[in-house]
């Protein structure tokens, strides 16, 4: 394997280090550090998302009557109607970031990611910098439904965010372009991340991870949105906008 190392010792870390939020303990700060993620249980009430998921279902059905859903649908900035956008800019969100990015946050893009019947494809190993490169990110996956390992939850390789791994292209016409070669996953320990719907998977870019296919049928439905260390420089071309929910940035995005 080719790996190049990445110090753990970043800004944001010792950001993150300093500004330990009552949401999480500093044990919780430590272990996404260790590990590149931490699995927040129980942020979210489940009847609060319940009317997230019926919302960001019928904005899918409503741009998709066809039906031909590849799965993803993907909001930056500036496409947020104002449902989505209470999410992305939740106290509870806000104050777990800060814990774990440091005291300057920006909102990026948001995506959902659903599986079902009709739509059961398992995600390959991934690394999700490698779509934006620049500065690191870190993305909120919440569970609007149970993510199992028969609904196609998450799977992860805990720790594989301190190296690059090296990646190949792939020939998916769905969404992902782009996956880790074999030999960066093969012997390594993986963890398989089951989620009850208000728990919220934190996971820095690097983290390689992937999913299971759905294989029960059962819906499976995500909201992720990810976001950046404002005070960090960010050469990623990805986002012509951006949303700072705290602190400053000295990045040149829009802001909206
Ligand atoms: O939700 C999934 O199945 C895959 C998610 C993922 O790979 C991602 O958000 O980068």
């Amino acid at each position: 394997m080719l790996h190049r190392h990445i110090s753990p010792k970043s800004t944001a870390h010792e950001n993150a280090m300093s500004q330990v939020s009552p949401l999480f303990t500093s044990a919780d700060v430590q272990s996404y550090h260790r590990d590149g993620f931490y699995l927040a249980r129980g942020i979210f009430h489940p009847q609060e998302l319940t009317a997230l998921k019926s919302h960001i279902v019928k904005l899918v059905a409503a741009e998709d009557p066809q039906r031909t859903a590849k799965g993803i649908r993907v909001w930056f900035a500036d496409e947020l109607d104002s449902s989505l956008r209470n999410w992305v800019v939740d106290q509870r969100m806000i104050t777990g970031l800060q814990s774990l990015v440091g005291p300057d946050v920006e909102f990026l893009s948001a995506k959902t990611i659903f599986k079902n019947s009709r739509v059961s494809f398992a995600s390959p190993w991934h690394q999700d910098w490698f779509y934006w490169k620049g500065s690191h990110k870190i993305t909120a996956w919440i569970a609007l439904d149970q993510a199992n390992k028969a609904n196609g939850c998450l799977k992860v390789i805990p720790a594989s965010h301190h190296s690059i791994a090296q990646m190949v292209d792939v020939n998916d016409k769905k969404t992902f372009k782009k996956q880790m070669k074999s030999e960066e996953v093969e012997g390594r320990p993986i963890l398989c991340l089951e989620l009850e719907p208000g728990d919220v998977l934190f996971f820095h870019d690097l983290l390689a991870h992937s999913s299971y296919p759905n294989a029960n049928g059962q819906n499976r439905w995500s909201f992720a949105p990810t976001y950046r260390n404002a005070a960090i420089p960010d050469d990623s071309t990805t986002w012509k906008h951006s949303m700072l929910l705290c602190g400053s940035s000295i990045n040149p995005t829009m802001q909206t």
